[in-house]
């Protein structure tokens, strides 16, 4: 019996816009200008954020922060790619999903200053909060996918890991599921080359990340991570898929960390500054400037102005962060359980009457209402 071949695959690379601004005119997606805008302005304005976020945690007035310095397109983008109604869930690293969905930087800055009262999402959105703990999220995301597709309501679920969570179980357990069943999910392999201090040639033997998706019925695609338009493009098509019952996505987008893991890290321990360096000429910010010029839609005067006026918005919401009153430390024992259990119960109770003493004793300031159902 001859040896028959039963699967042969191929995973494809998606670039349009060049570092140096040139485009690939067969590739260039249909977008308005406003969409343009509104991508490169959102992008510019995070990085402003991440910046300042940055530099508070250095001045002792914000916890510790994961920087997406590097990474403006890979998070902005996909995100405006949805609807509300659709699922989105980012991972820790997301501050970027967020605020093109719409959510205030002042929630973002709560969080991270270590307050649940960051986790604010805004009203009508399908946001999801981030864990910590890398890939359990990835069968979740499944789940949400499977509870759009027997709602019918054409809704996606889209979620973002990096190229070290890729390598945990969950990706395989979700997308067995998720292929098995055609279901409406995307996942953004975001490949920023880096996983704490391993780096992606020790992450995993292939060749692409992306190809992976051959092994459970999905559709894989690797796409220049810093190329605004090649993700707008790879994403619009994967969410058309979803919506289509044509199954679930894997797209790795590749791009890359320039700061530290976290706050926490020092990435000159582990990696070259000659690195770092050519990823730096890549910019995704610059690459789009240079594109919107060529077509005429921007200029340094509108630079200019965008900076200053991101600068001025953030700095509004850095105020406002700071200017919350403290939690309620009750908040705590909220929004946990259907039925709470009786060492909770004690807990909370123990915890009331200690706050009580010390507000007779003008030890701590007024607090403001609990927040949240405690039942
Ligand atoms: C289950 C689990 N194991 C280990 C960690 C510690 N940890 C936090 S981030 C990280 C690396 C993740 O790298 P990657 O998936 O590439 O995401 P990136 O930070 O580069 O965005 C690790 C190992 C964790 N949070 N959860
Ligand atoms: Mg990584």
């Amino acid at each position: 019996m001859p040896v028959k071949t039963v699967f042969e695959g191929k995973t494809e690379r998606l670039e349009i816009l060049a570092a140096d601004g040139t485009i690939d005119k067969q590739l260039e997606p249909k977008l308005s200008q406003e969409k343009l805008l509104e991508i490169y302005t959102k992008m510019v304005e995070i990085r402003v954020f991440d910046e300042r976020a940055y530099r508070l945690q250095r001045q002792g007035r914000l916890g510790t922060y994961p920087q997406i310095l590097g990474q403006e397109a890979s998070q902005i983008v996909p995100a405006l790619c949805l609807k509300p109604k659709d699922w989105l869930v980012p991972t820790y690293r997301g501050q970027g999903a967020y605020f093109a969905r719409g959510m205030q930087l002042r929630y973002s800055l709560l969080y991270w200053g270590g307050d649940d009262r960051g986790v604010r999402f805004p009203d009508g959105n399908n946001d999801m909060i981030f864990s910590i703990p890398v890939g359990s999220h990835l069968t979740q995301v499944a789940g949400l996918a499977w509870a759009a597709k027997l709602q019918k309501q054409g809704h996606v679920a889209l979620t973002y890991l990096g190229d070290g969570t890729s390598s945990k179980g969950d990706l395989h357990e979700a997308l067995t599921f998720a292929g098995q069943f055609k279901l409406p999910a995307i996942y953004i392999i975001e490949n920023n080359h880096w996983a704490i201090s391993v780096p992606r040639e020790k992450q995993a033997a292939t060749a692409t990340l992306a190809q992976k998706a051959h092994g459970y019925g999905a559709w894989g695609l690797q796409v220049d991570g810093n190329d605004a338009l090649a993700i707008y493009k790879a994403v619009f098509d994967a969410v058309a898929r979803a919506r289509a019952g044509d199954g679930p996505s894997v797209l790795e987008l590749e791009t890359y960390r320039l700061g530290h893991h976290t706050t926490a890290d020092d990435a000159s321990r582990y990696r070259s500054e000659a690195e770092v360096e050519a990823w730096r000429r890549r910019d995704p910010i610059l690459r789009l400037k240079k594109y919107l010029e060529a077509r005429k839609l921007w200029d340094e005067d509108r630079e200019m102005r965008l900076k200053k006026e991101a600068g001025e918005m953030v700095n509004g919401e850095i105020e406002a962060y700071e200017s919350f009153p403290p939690p309620n430390p009750l908040n705590m024992f909220a929004n946990n359980y259907a039925t709470a259990p009786w060492n909770l119960i004690e807990q909370r109770a123990e915890l009331e009457e200690l706050v009580k003493v010390k507000q007779a004793k003008k030890e701590v300031v007024e607090l403001p209402p609990v927040e949240g159902r405690f039942p």
